[in-house]
């Protein structure tokens, strides 16, 4: 057997352990499954090729909204109450370091929680890195992971505010837009076009000033943009204070309602996840592509060496990517 079927069987072997382990909800082989995926490891793919068949099962709810507009709190008080009904629960959070809340976030309080005896909550932070697939990709794939180990419902928290969080919408089977009273942020939120992803409106921070107009603002906006966006699900908008747990259950029962309208007699939820993996597929084929046409082409060195000399402006940016792509799929021309 040559070295690289031998490491191809190694990496088979491991994930296929991790697959059981992980189906039996080893908290472990969760954590590692995870890691593994999240850094575009080969047994994270072999991983992930494995429990396919075990995904698709849960509920997949994206909370999002501008720095600071509670989002980890709102997601502390909906864990809670699903572990009421005793229903397992994944947490995701993208990018917790927001310079409002300066890291301390994802709400100390679930992960203290999820990190004492409680089995049926799992949390983890999804570190932004910089790979290939991206964070929204790694966030898909760790949810599918939390699937296949018996989660019913996963939360993932991102701030909205940005493309890749966008895409990190579009994955969930609901999503739920938090804004608050005040205006500043949502502008960035509405830039992105996350209003027109989201399934339901929160207005967090109703204690404060300003709420009843900002969700009338809401409510005139999605009149005026039209909202029955192919389906009949009108977004509603509802009011909350989350550090108070105020408007959680109503949320919920409209995340239910939500999730029972996407899998109402026809296969509305079917056709919404054909959309999803049809995105999906495309993007793990340009990754798959990037990552092949790439091996061995040392970007990350080649970057480096130029890095000064672009800053100095001896060569141009343009000149440089130029001059890697000739090296790296010759045209032919010569
Ligand atoms: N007054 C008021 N404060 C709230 C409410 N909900 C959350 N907060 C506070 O707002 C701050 C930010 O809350 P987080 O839950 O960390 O917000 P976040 O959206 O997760 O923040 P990032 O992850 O940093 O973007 C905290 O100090 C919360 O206690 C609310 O309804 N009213
Ligand atoms: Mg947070």
């Amino acid at each position: 057997m040559t070295r690289s079927q031998e490491e191809s069987r190694g990496r088979t072997a491991e994930a296929a352990r991790l697959a059981e382990r992980l189906a039996q909800g080893d908290r472990r082989a969760i954590a590692r499954g995870i890691s593994h995926v999240e850094d575009g490891t080969p047994v994270g793919r072999a991983l992930l090729d494995r429990i396919y068949t075990l995904t698709g099962r849960g509920h997949r709810v994206g909370i999002t909204g501008p720095p600071g507009s509670g989002k980890s709190t709102l997601v502390d008080h909906l864990s809670r109450r699903l572990r009421e009904r005793g229903l397992r629960v994944g947490v995701l959070a993208i990018d917790p370091t927001s310079p409002f809340s300066g890291g301390a976030l994802l709400g100390d309080r679930i992960r203290m929680r999820a990190a004492t005896q409680d089995e049926g909550l799992f949390v983890r932070s999804m570190a932004s890195r910089g790979s290939l697939g991206g964070v929204a990709a790694a966030t898909y794939e760790a949810s599918e992971v939390l699937e296949a180990a018996g989660f019913d419902w996963i939360l993932i928290e991102t701030v909205g505010v940005g493309q890749s969080e966008l895409e990190v919408v579009e994955l969930a089977d609901t999503t739920v837009l938090l804004l608050v009273p005040e205006s500043g942020d949502a502008v960035q939120v509405m830039k992105a076009g996350i209003m027109e992803a989201a399934d339901i409106f929160v207005v967090n921070k109703y204690d404060r000033e300003g709420g009843d107009r900002r969700s009338q603002d809401i409510e005139t906006s999605l009149e005026i943009s039209g909202w029955n966006r192919g389906g009949a699900w009108r977004p509603p908008v509802l009011p909350a204070v989350a550090s108070r747990g105020e408007g959680i259950v109503e949320l919920l029962e409209q995340i239910d309602g939500h999730f029972a309208h996407l899998t109402r007699d026809d296969d509305s939820l079917g056709r919404a996840r054909k959309d999803k993996i049809e995105r999906r597929l495309r993007a793990l084929l340009r990754r798959a592509l990037l990552d092949r046409a790439t091996r061995g082409a040392r970007i990350d060195e080649r970057l480096e060496e130029a890095l000064d000399r672009i800053a100095a402006r001896e060569i141009s940016p343009y000149r440089w990517v130029e001059t890697v792509l000739a090296d790296w799929m010759p045209s032919g021309e010569e």
